[in-house]
């Protein structure tokens, strides 16, 4: 790696960069949002390190190929470069809650721990700044497609569902680009399922496969792992049996590492979860708030639902359209929700998949969905924000997206 054109000058891209340069290697740079030019670079460079916003069909990633130029992302250039322990913890729905929490059990015991990749530290900081430490790294698919020499001791799949298709030219393309994560890790290491599914306990690995069915137990509200005590139940804050299943695998990663039970068992008590994720903004006039922005998926939906009583839950939903599909969510969509408010893209689609209905009403804004929303709950309704769709078709992020939707909450609530 001697010349090397890094494209997208997001977060990863300018960590990328700059990481390079302190290598002393040759670096070129571009991004299409300020209308630069790959055609003369690409014969200028031997590897092109991508951003993981950029897509398989983009022309440069196609024309890297065809020209035999190795093409890599931006976690496994950093990867070359980290000299320390990764843990690695990817699935389509839950990681940042994971990693955050293995980051956070495994900071009572290490001095040196970071978490990086898609939760928002690109790994690139880290090689630059401290590249011996241990490093909890939150792996997307878009990071995975491009791995071809990363190894994680750790590696944790917690779920997989239909999700990406804008950016994977297929299904398949996606789970592969999860499993090539593990590909690689030999048999010292260890590969957790989080998960029954057959996508994710069929991984091909060579890690130790520990499988949460198989392996942990729980007995009077008490979870172990193989016999070990992990945590008992009344410790957790979290609501529903996805985030259960997410602190199960952080206690796992957490107990191998060697950290004890009662540093968990304390992360755990003190944990509250993420900003936009199942987020209580508040209580108003005995109505809950839940901000769960961060549900960009149909799974994320279902799971948000599952955590509330039939018959309770105040619906807003809606966002980009990603191809997915809301059929799945019929069922429970009409057990669980009073009234549903929908906006985004996917509103029609989505009311025609809840099965249409005079509860289901299609709105222009955010802002007009949450006052009606406001406007029909009673007291012992929960009024959720639970898009199900990724924020791209109103919004910058999921962040912005969940501030607004606190801001609005706040000032009508007074909260
Ligand atoms: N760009 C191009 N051409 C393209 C696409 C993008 O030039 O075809 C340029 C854009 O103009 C922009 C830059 O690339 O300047 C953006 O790159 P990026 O989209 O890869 O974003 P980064 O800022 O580098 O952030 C990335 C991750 N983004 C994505 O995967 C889309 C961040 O995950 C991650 O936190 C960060 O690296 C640090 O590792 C975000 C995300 O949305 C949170 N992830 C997806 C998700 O969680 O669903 C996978």
């Amino acid at each position: 790696m001697k010349r090397v054109l890094v494209w997208g000058l997001g977060k990863s891209g300018q960590a990328a960069v700059k990481l390079l340069e302190s290598k002393g290697v040759t670096v070129f740079c571009g991004d299409d949002a300020r209308g630069d030019r790959w055609e003369e670079l690409i014969g200028e460079v031997d590897t092109l390190v991508l951003s993981p916003g950029i897509p398989p069909r983009h022309p440069l990633w196609r024309e890297a190929i065809r020209k035999g130029i190795e093409v890599i992302g931006e976690l496994e250039l950093a990867y070359r470069f980290f000299e320390g322990e990764v843990i690695a913890i990817t699935g389509t729905d839950g990681k940042s809650t994971t990693t955050t929490l293995t980051y956070l059990m495994l900071s009572r015991r290490f001095p040196q721990v970071y978490e990086a990749g898609n939760i928002g530290t690109p790994l690139s900081e880290i090689a630059l700044r401290n590249p011996s430490a241990t490093a909890v790294v939150e792996v997307s698919s878009f990071q995975g497609k491009t791995l071809t020499t990363f190894k994680p001791k750790v590696g944790a799949f917690l779920n997989f569902y239909e999700d990406h298709l804008d950016w994977h030219p297929s299904l398949e393309d996606y789970l592969k680009s999860k499993q090539n994560i593990f590909l690689r890790q030999s048999h010292e290491d260890f590969f957790i399922a989080g998960s029954a599914q057959e996508e994710v306990t069929g991984t091909p690995t060579y890690a130790k496969k520990i499988l949460l069915e198989k392996n942990v137990q729980l007995a009077k509200g008490v979870a172990y792992f193989e016999g070990e005590k992990l945590f008992e139940l009344s410790d957790l804050n979290l609501k529903g049996e996805h985030n259960f299943r997410n602190a199960l695998v952080a206690s796992i990663i957490a107990l191998l590492k060697g950290v004890g039970v009662d540093s968990i068992r304390d992360t755990l008590r003190e944990f509250k979860g993420l900003p936009f994720r199942m987020e209580f903004v508040g209580k108003w006039t005995g109505v809950e708030i839940y901000n769960d922005s961060k549900s960009t998926t149909p799974n994320a939906l279902r799971a948000a639902l599952e955590s509330f009583p039939d018959d309770s839950v105040i619906l807003i939903a809606g966002g980009k359209d990603k191809g997915a599909d809301f059929e799945p969510l019929r069922e429970l969509v009409q057990r669980k929700v009073k009234f549903a408010f929908l906006i985004g893209e996917t509103k029609e689609l989505m009311k025609a998949a809840f099965g249409g209905g005079s509860c289901i009403t299609l709105m222009n804004s955010l802002e007009d969905a949450v006052n009606k929303a406001l406007e029909v709950a009673k007291p012992g309704d929960f009024i959720l924000f639970s898009p199900g769709c990724s924020s791209f078709d109103m919004f910058t992020s999921y962040i912005e997206r969940g501030e607004v939707f606190n801001r609005l909450v706040r000032e009508r609530c007074k909260l």
